[in-house]
């Protein structure tokens, strides 16, 4: 057996099925022969993020894995890899390096040395036999505690080295961990003490799949709960204790509930400080639980932390709080104050939402989007600029899962490939992905990857001519010299790669046409809808 036939084998074994890739690799080809479907992309940037949400949609339960060559396909890699390393999601990435004479010889990108800043590890395979042991330590990488890419380099050269009958592989399990009773107790003491808790929880949620614990938890004790971007859907958004989640933008309950708190209970979040997250008030007593310790204390100072798997922490949360004997919250009060912080804040915004302009309001394509999809089972995710941020406060996601937030680095074009993986990881499910002109000029190609791999994606691009988002930053280079009037049309783009799509321009073609390109998804034809929006720069936010 050679070094490319020995990790195909244990990828198997790993239970990996897809291998996003983009040549030249040997172990496309081998992986190929095991049974693993490789999906070739038309740049390395989108078969990193659609290895992304694969790990992300699965909570890490199948391993988003992305192979590319040494030189242009590791340099040109290297966003995707940032940007799960940002939000901490595991993946196995394979860069073939250089041949082992020249891997360390200049001007030649050593991927892993120059990578380890953007991994969780980055390890060169050195000695051929050593392949068992160097899948085994990425694996348990990926596997185990936070999230993060997992980077091993095969010399080209090396691939075809005959090692013989390898050491025998056995798949890595995941361990968890719980924090300590004592914290958990301190923690318990702090809520049940507290005259305005609020829950404050991120991706963690997620990724341990403790959904129904939060749930549980929010309303044993009758608390609101606000969630991070990342964290979006963790808690139904329909639910009378959800207050919404919080970005660059945010219901204005969110920022309210959050300065009124006397104690906020971070729950599978880092709180980070980041523009693309509600900044956290210093007043409240902060209680924090994180799978990493590095977390802790990192940019908010926890008067009780906690460390572990969220899942775990909620359930022993949750038995200490049934120790005491508390009865269930009656919390009619709490779901009212919220109902009416809600309604007042959505009131002053129907203007937009339900607005008849043309060209469209971008507000209202998302309002009677979220209408024309109420009915179907929908993961959806948001690029980066005002997509997002008109998206993320007006959507509200019922199901765990049914948002992809993202974005402590935010990658224009980020999200194609994150509802292209979406859809491959749940396949029944009506995978959308809200973006803008300038995002469908990065990652825009790759819809030919969606019709020709059969991904049939709904793709709704939000065209005002231009980047809103930087109106206010360089309005002098846009007033003199108009630069950033970008232009296209990419309805005629799209159908030329293969995708069904319609450039919309009336309010009341906004639902037909959507209803029309989720039929198309359902035939398996990938749809893109076009809307011709204005510039509209008026956020929700303080
Ligand atoms: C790769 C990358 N470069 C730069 C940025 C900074 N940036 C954020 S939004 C934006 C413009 C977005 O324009 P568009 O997608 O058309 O959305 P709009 O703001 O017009 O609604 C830019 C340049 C980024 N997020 N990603
Ligand atoms: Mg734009």
């Amino acid at each position: 057996m050679n070094v490319a036939q020995a990790m195909a084998a244990i990828l198997k074994q790993e239970g990996i099925d897809l291998l996003f890739c983009y040549p030249t690799s040997q172990i496309i080809d081998e992986a190929a022969l095991v049974g693993i479907r490789p999906i070739v992309v038309r740049q390395e940037r989108t078969g990193l993020h659609m290895a992304d949400a694969y790990s992300r949609l699965t909570s890490g339960q199948k391993v988003g894995v992305f192979a590319m060559q040494h030189g242009p396909g590791t340099e040109n890699a290297y966003g995707g890899i940032a940007q799960a390393y940002a939000d901490s999601v595991p993946l196995l990435v394979l860069p073939q390096g250089y041949p082992q004479r020249l891997a360390g010889v200049k001007p030649n990108y050593n991927a892993a040395v120059s990578m380890r800043d953007i991994t969780k590890s980055a390890e060169a395979l050195g000695i051929p036999t050593e392949i068992t042991n160097i899948m085994r330590r990425a694996f348990s990488q990926i596997r185990n505690g936070r999230g993060g890419p997992v980077l091993v380099e095969v010399p080209a050269d090396m691939w075809s080295v005959e090692i013989g009958t390898p050491e025998e592989y056995t798949p890595v399990q995941k361990n968890l961990y719980a924090p300590n009773p004592e914290d958990v107790a301190k923690a318990v003491d702090l809520i049940l003490s507290a005259r305005a808790p609020v829950i404050h929880a991120g991706q963690g949620i997620h990724f341990s799949q403790a959904w129904g614990e939060l749930k549980e938890f929010a309303e044993l004790l009758g608390i609101p709960v606000v969630t991070t971007l990342p964290g979006k859907s963790a808690f139904p958004e329909d639910h009378p204790l959800s207050v919404g989640s919080g970005g660059l933008t945010y219901p204005m309950p969110v920022k309210q509930f959050l300065d009124e708190a006397d104690v906020i209970i971070g729950l599978g979040c880092s709180f980070t400080e980041t523009l693309f997250a509600v900044p956290v008030p210093r007043k409240p007593k902060i209680i924090h639980l994180t799978l990493d310790p590095a977390h802790l204390h990192k940019d908010v100072k926890a008067d009780v932390g906690m460390v572990g798997d969220a899942r775990l922490a909620l359930a022993a949360m949750l038995e200490e709080v049934r120790r005491r004997a508390v009865k269930p919250a009656d919390y009619a009060a709490t779901a009212r104050k919220i109902a009416d912080a809600r309604d007042t804040w959505l009131a002053e915004w129907m203007p937009k939402l339900t607005s008849n302009s043309e060209p469209l309001s971008p507000y209202r394509v998302i309002w009677d989007l979220q209408k024309a999809v109420k009915d179907e089972q929908t993961i959806i995710t948001n690029d980066a600029g005002r997509p997002r941020d008109q998206l993320t406060p007006f959507w509200v996601a019922k199901e765990p899962q049914s948002f992809v937030g993202w974005g402590k680095t935010t990658q224009l074009g980020y999200s194609l490939g994150i509802a292209m993986g979406a859809k491959l990881a749940c396949p029944d499910k009506l995978c959308i992905n809200v973006w803008g002109d300038a995002a469908i000029g990065f990652t825009g190609t790759d819809l030919e990857t969606a019709a020709r791999a059969k991904i049939p994606v709904l793709s709704i691009l939000l065209n005002n001519k231009g980047m809103a988002t930087e109106l206010k930053n360089i309005p002098n280079a846009i007033r003199l010299y108009s630069a950033a009037d970008i232009s296209g049309n990419y309805t005629e783009f799209a159908q030329s790669l293969g995708l069904y799509a319609e450039r919309v321009t009336a309010p009341e073609d906004i639902i037909p046409a959507v209803k029309r390109a989720v039929q198309k998804t359902k035939e398996g034809i990938p749809a893109l809808l076009e809307f011709m929006t204005t510039q509209e720069t008026s956020m929700s936010k303080a």
